[in-house]
């Protein structure tokens, strides 16, 4: 899986784009507070996250539970 951890800037209450290709059906865990779950599908997806406060927000593959990005939002 790629990226693996890289930090991505981000800004409070704009939207992060994941386009996602993947082998199989599964989810992101986005580590914002409430926590958010996006759901990804067999193929290529596009995810829509917005994060309303600032702070440095992980974000994972559900299943695994491996690091693909750190959003550092502002
Ligand atoms: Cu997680």
């Amino acid at each position: 899986m790629t990226p693996k951890g890289d930090r991505i800037d981000a800004k409070v209450g704009e939207p992060v784009t994941f386009i996602v290709q993947s082998d199989r059906a599964g989810g992101l865990h986005v580590h914002s507070s409430p926590e958010q779950t996006p759901e990804f599908v067999k193929g290529m997806s596009i995810l829509e996250v917005v994060i309303d406060r600032p702070g440095l927000v992980e974000v994972e593959e559900h299943e695994s539970g491996a690091l693909i990005v750190q959003l550092e939002v502002r």
